[in-house]
């Protein structure tokens, strides 16, 4: 008998999306299902001779696990469009492609960057927290109790600077969203390697979109930490972005203002923003991502911050989009095992 080309595939991706390659008779399916999850060993057993691998942001993708595979593997899919998780030189190394999912979860996660900036800045943890723990009936009304910065800026408050850390997709799908809110100055800081003609001609082409922005800036790191009423962390992770948002660079930050951390936890320095917080360095912060996650219990130095809004990591968890993103996965790694372009791909030799 001869064995079908194996696709091991790192989580149960559901009823509408499994069939896609369960149903298939050209290739074997192996599910890491969910009991087993933090079983790697398990995972470095099974995976021995696979073509494809889909795999979670959570599944570290190291030489050991590629070893592991051994040399039929053609295929990395990530269900994510962060890629913090691949130590890609390795892919690159042994020529395995990788395939991830950008687009469809943008609005998503631009839906919920802006609901934590309205979260942060409106002291939503820390009056909810005033619900949930029976206090409401007691609580003696003042006008300025509870209150904190508004977003919108329509005549009664002054105008927004939103400033992003990182400034693709995700990032233009926030600004988009503000834009309603009457924000009209926007600044940001992206990657280092794009040319001033390029950021000139995407300054551009954004206030072209958007009549009602007064301005876009690319700035420095510096410019962003002072001038940003709302900062969003939109970057992908990673050694060059890590701690980026540090002490030093949250004693520069306004008084007044908001972080939100959709983007990847390494980039922020966990116990810098929880001593921000408690000595009211900056407003308030919303985060969907933590460095160290999911061990983020109790007594995390940024769970005890009431000023801190923290979400488990669920900016792409929509029903639409998770489908999406599960759908691209599947047809990525697909099109890879066969050698065709993939939908989506990330050139790893160019990273
Ligand atoms: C998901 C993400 O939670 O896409 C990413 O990079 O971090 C999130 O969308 C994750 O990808 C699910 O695997």
């Amino acid at each position: 008998r001869i064995s079908k080309p194996k696709v091991v595939v790192c989580r149960d991706l559901g009823p509408d999306v499994m069939p896609l390659l369960t149903k298939r008779d050209d290739i074997e399916v192996v599910l890491w299902t969910e009991d087993r999850v933090s079983d790697r060993q398990w995972l470095l057993e099974n995976v021995k001779g696979a073509v494809g691998i889909v795999i979670v942001f959570s599944e570290l993708v190291n030489a050991e696990l590629l070893d592991a595979a051994g040399p039929n593997l053609k295929v990395v899919s990530t269900m994510s469009v962060g890629y913090e998780h691949i130590h890609v030189s390795e892919l690159a190394k042994r020529n395995i492609r990788l395939g991830y999912t950008p687009d469809v979860l943008t609005d998503a996660v631009a839906d919920i960057s802006v609901m934590l900036a309205l979260m942060a800045g409106r002291n939503a943890n820390e009056t909810m927290g005033i619900v949930r723990e029976g206090l409401w009936p007691k609580f003696i009304w003042a006008p300025f109790s509870l209150c904190g910065p508004q977003l919108s800026t329509s005549g009664i408050s002054p105008s927004r600077t939103v400033g992003f850390l990182g400034f693709g997709r995700i990032s233009q799908a926030t600004l988009a969203r503000l834009i309603p809110f009457g924000v009209t100055d926007c600044i940001y800081s992206s990657n280092p390697n794009s040319s001033a003609s390029s950021k000139k001609k995407r300054n551009e082409k954004l206030l072209e979109q958007h009549p009602q922005l007064k301005s876009v800036r690319a700035v420095d790191v510096d410019t962003l930490a002072q001038e940003s009423d709302v900062l969003f962390v939109l970057v992908p992770g990673g050694p060059s972005t890590r701690h980026l948002i540090n002490e030093e660079f949250l004693r520069k930050m306004k008084k007044h203002s908001v972080l939100v951390n959709a983007g990847r936890g390494t980039v922020v320095d966990s116990d810098a923003l929880a001593k921000a917080l408690r000595e009211k360095w900056i407003w308030g912060a919303g985060i969907d991502v933590v460095e160290g996650e999911p061990d983020v219990g109790k007594d995390h130095p940024l769970v005890k911050e009431p000023r801190c809004n923290i979400l488990p990591h669920i900016g792409s968890a929509s029903f639409e989009t998770r489908l999406a993103m599960a759908t691209l996965a599947v047809d990525n790694c697909l099109a890879g095992i066969v050698g065709q372009d993939m939908p989506a791909e990330l050139d790893v030799k160019a990273l």
